[in-house]
């Protein structure tokens, strides 16, 4: 209105035309913004951020000719698209695999902005008003660009996403879930000024008396200014608040500024019954950075895994970050409602099967106490010539650094984990599993590293992990006969005690069976309610009694959408899950509850 009022009135007068656009400035500035929300909490009090969430132009790119026809210069006729969000959820496009394209305009001051994808599913390439900025590849991983935005007023952002799949891509063609396409996570845009924090990652340890925590800080700086800038740094956290010399940063350079150790007295310990969090600040005089952060220590013994010097049995749970609704674009209230379900089953633990999940849903985690196991989608591959080709080495290798890098303070998380049934007695997955693993013993911080092997029999990678996972289906996939499961834990121990790793706990990472949400039967037959309750039943009864096995992980906590094609995939769903699509509970998920209740009570009556 007041735009409309000053065109009509007062714009032909031009001695006000000048306070106008100064008025005009003021508003436009604001016109856009929405308070970015990629996490629970604010993590910039001084620094400028807005969320880019919101509703974009987007373009289904069938043919792949908008890099030919420069569609970052010229977008065709869009229709609108919700960001975050998958396109599949849009009306028509559920089988949609290929590229396509978003164009979103904001208005910017001028200066150095990041431009953060939450996650982009599964390839990006990104231009800002025409100009490349770069391209990414991985889905469920986070990104950025930082760039300089030359004039005031109003820019466009383009994106080509593309999902489609080959051999190299991870996940690769067969994957055990819906191949969702789009920009699944929040995008946020931030005004970098001065010297600027682009992380903090706290490292440190708890000696074995748990009296004192040793800590330091690896801080990484940005210049984004003309000028070389000289600038202490300042930390805070709990009653500690320390200013770092000054270091010195030429313009447009990256510098990591890492710490002495000190000591902190007086801390309390995060732990699954009370997850003790502190706010970590950051600061320079124009930049800051906020994170919530934790200390525990996680250690892996022959008797089992040891949270703070507990002996913690792991009662866990795979889940999927997906709907039938939305998607990977998953809504944080459903977060929110599946911890409550989650801890309702009686579990302390969550596998992130099979990718890195949203930031939300880590600090929900980390606010709550869960145990959390985070991995990337390296699933399934069997070829040895995918494996052995640098290409893939190197995509898995990059997700596993951008996993660490951008979750390397939460809490919750104690397992990195590398792969997912990939053929690990071969000599391809020997050198990867060692490569990464190397990798993750250098950059991971306090956690344990493990992989999930559905060949625990004739896997050969079972030196380079902190704890064996093993998934395994018998009375699913595989035989029928109840004997085979202690078959299987006799001749698994007898190996493991072979190869000299009986110091390794050992977790089941996955078992299980298909229940259609419904289908019960006086017969116990396949598919059933009654049969999946009854073998999760007897699976969770072996695996507790055996004190090899440190902890389960029930495949899995709600059905999800994937290929429709596959034969035992009825509805085109992985009916595995104690809950279906909607959340509905199952008779397998009352059978699962009552046992995980019961070891928690055991667990806490030992205490
Ligand atoms: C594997 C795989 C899971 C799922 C499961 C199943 O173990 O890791 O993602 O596909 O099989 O349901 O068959």
């Amino acid at each position: 209105l007041y735009g409309y009022l000053i065109e009509i009135f007062v714009l032909p007068h031009t001695r006000v035309a000048f306070f106008h656009k100064k008025i005009q400035f003021i508003f436009a500035d604001r016109r856009y913004e929405r308070l970015a929300m990629k996490r629970l909490f604010s993590e910039h009090v001084k620094r400028r951020t807005e969320s880019l969430d919101g509703t974009w132009h987007f373009s289904i790119d069938n043919g792949n000719v908008g890099l030919s026809e420069e569609w970052y210069r010229t977008f065709p006729v869009a229709s609108p698209m919700f960001v975050p969000s998958v396109w599949g959820t849009s009306l028509g496009l559920l089988d949609y695999q290929g590229v396509a394209w978003y164009k979103r305009d904001f208005y910017s001051r001028e200066g150095t902005v990041r431009i953060h994808f939450g996650a982009v599913m599964t390839s990006a390439d990104v231009w800002l008003d025409g100009v490349k900025l770069g391209s990414h590849y991985g889905g469920f991983c986070e990104f950025d660009f930082i760039t300089k935005i030359m004039k005031t007023g109003n820019h466009t952002l383009t994106v080509r996403v593309d999902n489609s799949v080959d051999e190299l891509s991870i996940p690769g063609v067969t994957a055990d879930w819906y191949r969702h396409g789009g920009i699944i996570r929040s995008v946020t845009l931030e005004h970098l000024s001065g010297l600027s924090i682009l992380s903090n990652h706290m490292c440190y340890d708890i000696p074995d008396d748990l009296s004192s925590v040793s800590v330091r800080f690896d801080v990484e700086l940005y210049n984004p200014s003309d000028l070389t800038i000289s600038s202490r740094v300042r930390i805070s956290i709990g009653d500690l608040s320390f200013m770092t010399p000054a270091i010195t940063v030429a313009s447009g350079e990256r510098r990591h500024l890492r710490t002495d150790p000190m000591t902190l007295g007086r801390i309390g310990l995060w732990s699954p019954d009370n997850p003790v969090l502190y706010r970590l600040v950051t600061e320079t005089e124009t930049d800051d950075l906020i994170d919530r952060v934790g200390f525990r220590k996680v250690t892996a013994t022959p008797d089992g895994i040891l949270i703070n010097g507990m002996l913690t049995d792991i009662r866990g749970v795979n889940r999927h970050e997906e709907c039938t609704e939305c998607g990977f674009a998953f809504p944080e209230a459903m977060m929110s409602r599946d911890l409550d379900i989650i801890a309702d089953l009686g579990c302390n633990a969550i596998r992130g099967s099979h990718y890195p999940n949203s930031r939300p849903f880590l600090d929900m985690l980390d606010e709550r106490g869960f145990l959390f196991w985070s991995e990337i989608p390296m699933w399934g591959t069997s070829d040895p010539e995918t494996l052995a080709n640098p290409l893939y080495l190197e995509r898995g290798k990059d997700m596993l650094t951008e996993m660490v890098k951008h979750y390397y303070n939460h809490p919750s998380i104690i397992f990195w984990s590398m792969h997912n049934e990939i053929a690990t007695d071969t000599d391809d997955a020997v050198s990867l599993t060692a490569e990464y693993f190397m990798h993750l013993r250098e950059i991971g911080g306090s956690r344990l590293i493990t992989y999930a092997t559905n060949r625990p029999l004739t896997d050969r990678c079972l030196a380079y992990c902190d704890v064996i996972s093993l998934n395994q289906y018998f009375g699913w996939y595989g035989s029928d006969d109840p004997a085979a499961w202690d078959d299987f834990l006799r001749d698994f121990r007898a190996r493991r005690a072979a190869l000299g790793l009986s110091d390794k706990p050992v977790i089941m990472s996955e078992f299980g069976a298909a229940a259609v949400y419904g289908h019960r039967t006086f017969d116990n037959l396949r598919w059933s309610e009654d049969y999946q309750a009854s073998l999760l039943t007897s699976c969770l009864e072996k695996f507790h009694a055996d004190p090899m096995i440190t902890g389960s992980f029930v495949w899995h906590f709600a059905d999800i959408r994937t290929s429709q094609g596959a034969l035992d995939r009825a509805r085109g769903y992985n009916n595995k899950a104690l809950l279906n699509e909607y959340r509905a509970p199952k008779a397998a998920y009352f059978a699962v509850r009552e046992l995980y209740n019961r070891y928690a009570r055991e667990a806490t009556s030992n205490k």
